[in-house]
């Protein structure tokens, strides 16, 4: 018997139904999608708080931690995006965080994990996320073109992360905002340095690509005073994701309103 193949289409069809009789999913609003890159182009601090219990290098950061907490503190705080991360294994989320958080915030939500199949879109989608995370290290450059064309259809905003100048070809015109992790995935060592080091190659290689509107860049990772964040602003980066620095605090709204004062 041959096996059907599912098109795209008809997966955002049976989306659509999900949501439509899924009256809570609709009651949360997850239908209404926000611009990521319009909230970092355009809110203050440009900063993306990230939500996390554990991390692969540091293990348990906040067993318990609330995702009905957190997050609307971020917000309240001045953040202009969250990140939820969705993977259990490695980081002690799951799917219905994104879920819990939609209702009660108004800025915008990135999926953060190891994406590499359609079927997760679907999930950021219907869970109410407004973006998706690519991790270039993950994927080949034509997964991560059709990924991101799939996300598209689904309404979902894409952040490419790259972690050195070998994967700037992974950046297409489609491409939403850039990330240059300043962790190396391989070893877990962190170092802001690398986002200055890659800085002037990667304009240039935005500067050769034909966008509508440039990527915006983000930079992910090891961040934690204001001073980083200034030196990076120059350096033309308008997205800073922080994750550790908040959850290790009692008060992570306390941090962020201090780091854009
Ligand atoms: C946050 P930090 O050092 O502020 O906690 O880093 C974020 O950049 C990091 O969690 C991250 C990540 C990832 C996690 C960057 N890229 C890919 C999972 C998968």
């Amino acid at each position: 018997q041959q096996k059907q193949a599912v098109s795209l289409n008809q997966l955002q069809e049976q989306a659509a139904t999900v949501l439509h009789e899924d009256t809570t999913a609709q009651a949360a609003g997850t239908l209404q999608r926000r611009s990521m890159k319009q909230s970092l182009a355009s809110s203050p601090s440009g900063i993306i708080a990230e939500f996390k219990r554990r991390s692969p290098s540091k293990g348990w950061i906040k067993e318990t931690a609330q995702a009905e907490l957190i997050p609307p503190a971020y917000e309240a705080a001045g953040a202009s995006a969250l990140s939820i991360l969705t993977d259990e294994k490695f980081f002690g989320g799951a799917l219905r965080d994104i879920r819990t958080v939609r209702p009660l915030v108004n800025i915008p939500i990135l999926r953060k994990d190891f994406i590499i199949d359609e079927y997760q879109l679907l999930q950021a989608r219907i869970v109410g996320a407004d973006a998706i995370l690519l991790i270039a290290a993950c994927l080949t450059p034509d997964e991560c073109r059709t990924l991101t064309l799939q996300a598209h259809e689904l309404g979902l905003e894409v952040l490419l992360e790259v972690h050195s100048p070998s994967e700037l070809s992974y950046i297409y015109k489609e491409t939403d905002m850039v990330g240059v992790n300043n962790r190396h995935l391989g070893s877990f060592v962190t170092d802001v340095e690398n986002s200055f080091r890659i800085a002037e190659e990667l304009k240039q290689t935005v500067a050769g690509i034909d966008f509508k509107t440039p990527p915006l860049l983000v930079s992910e990772s090891g961040i934690s005073s204001p001073e980083t964040i200034r030196q990076l602003r120059s350096a033309g980066f308008r997205g800073f994701l922080m994750g550790e620095t908040f959850m290790r605090t009692e008060n992570p709204g306390n941090i962020l309103k201090e780091l854009i004062r």
